[in-house]
């Protein structure tokens, strides 16, 4: 796996900017332009960051259309997090045409502004339902071509593209500290916001999931509605705890900030159907597409339980999906589990 252009001694000190650069020059036909949308969306991810601090305290307080204790209308962080990312990405020109998990349409670049080559995709505050209990929650995002013409207006056809087709994913968690994570496929690279000078500095550098577990992440209190492979395959999990060693069970409940603990200590995040939510919870083009490309990059795999994520093109913007996801050896066994009991 590829790491950064120029070796990183340690010790040096490498913004995101600065990164984000070097990436470029694994693509000597690149224009710039997908560099300046990334730096786009790590300043989208500053910019939430310190609405969250600011916010906090009014979310707690009030819900949207409700007017705080200072008499300013509240917003709800997600959708602040939504108008946020939409507002810095609609006139950059960068832009074909976007989708959020908040808006029912594809987004529209504005007639009056120019349109670009790429498609943005984007879950702005995964696990948003966290923020009343002061819990970590993320940001999603995934960046593909257009299939469209060029100079045109983008369409439902250039969102609806399977992660083979993907340019760049990535998430941002907002937790301890804030943090930056992507890839343009040239491996996993994680940044940390040093809130102090607002810069995101690189402080994981090619990450690769380990192969020895250690968490299992998933809603236990779904058991019995699941099928029966799935509960077998977790009590196989359960079971792989001994005396002498354990993989523990963790879950936030917040996918992005569940993956970024299952990328770097090893293990499996799962989200399967069960008998009240057939098709699963998760969005496909949001949340299951980007996270699988990262798995994938850092050495792992994502699973809708029978096939590859990255191979499923999506037929509808908000498709459902089961998702299993994580260390590769964990993944393929429930998929074993499943074909064998399902
Ligand atoms: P959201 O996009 O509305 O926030 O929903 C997705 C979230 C995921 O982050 C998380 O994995 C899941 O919902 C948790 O669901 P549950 O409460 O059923 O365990
Ligand atoms: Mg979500």
């Amino acid at each position: 796996m590829a790491s950064s252009a120029v070796p990183i001694k340690s010790g040096t000190i490498v913004t995101i900017e600065r990164h984000i650069l070097e990436q470029q020059r694994y693509h000597p036909e690149a224009t710039g332009v997908l560099t300046s949308l990334l730096y786009d969306l790590a300043l989208a991810g500053k910019m939430i960051a310190s609405q969250m601090s600011k916010a906090g305290l009014a979310q707690i307080l009030g819900k949207t259309g409700d007017v705080n204790i200072q008499g300013e209308q509240v917003m709800k962080l997600d959708k602040l997090a939504d108008e946020t990312i939409t507002n810095l990405n609609d006139h950059t020109g960068r832009l074909a045409v976007m989708a959020s998990e908040e808006h029912e349409d594809i987004i529209h670049i504005p007639d009056k502004y120019p349109v670009g080559k790429y498609v943005l995709l984007f879950d702005p505050l995964d696990g948003s339902s966290n923020i009343d209990y002061n819990t970590g929650v993320g940001t999603i995002f995934a960046i593909y071509q257009r299939v469209s013409a060029e100079n045109t207006r983008g369409t439902m056809e250039d969102c609806l593209q399977p992660g083979r087709k993907l340019v760049a994913a990535g998430y941002i968690v907002y937790g301890a500290s804030t943090m930056f994570v992507y890839s343009t496929g040239e491996g996993v690279h994680g940044f940390t916001l040093d809130p102090s000078i607002g810069e995101f500095l690189l402080s994981h550098e090619d990450i690769r999931i380990p192969a020895n577990p250690t968490y299992y992440s998933v809603n236990q209190g779904y058991f019995t509605r699941w099928s029966t492979g799935v509960q077998k395959y977790t009590q196989h999990l359960q079971e792989l705890t001994s005396e002498t060693s354990a993989i523990s069970m963790r879950y936030v409940g917040s996918m992005a900030v569940d993956f970024h603990r299952t990328l770097l200590a090893g293990g499996i995040f799962y989200y399967p159907a069960d008998t009240s939510k057939p098709e699963g919870k998760l969005r496909l083009a949001y949340e299951a597409i980007p996270l699988a490309f990262i798995a994938e990059q850092a050495g792992g795999y994502g699973s809708n339980g029978n096939r590859n994520i990255l191979d499923i093109k999506p037929e509808n913007i908000h498709q459902r999906t089961p998702l299993y996801i994580g260390s590769r050896e964990l993944v393929t066994l429930v998929e074993s589990y499943i074909k064998k009991y399902d």
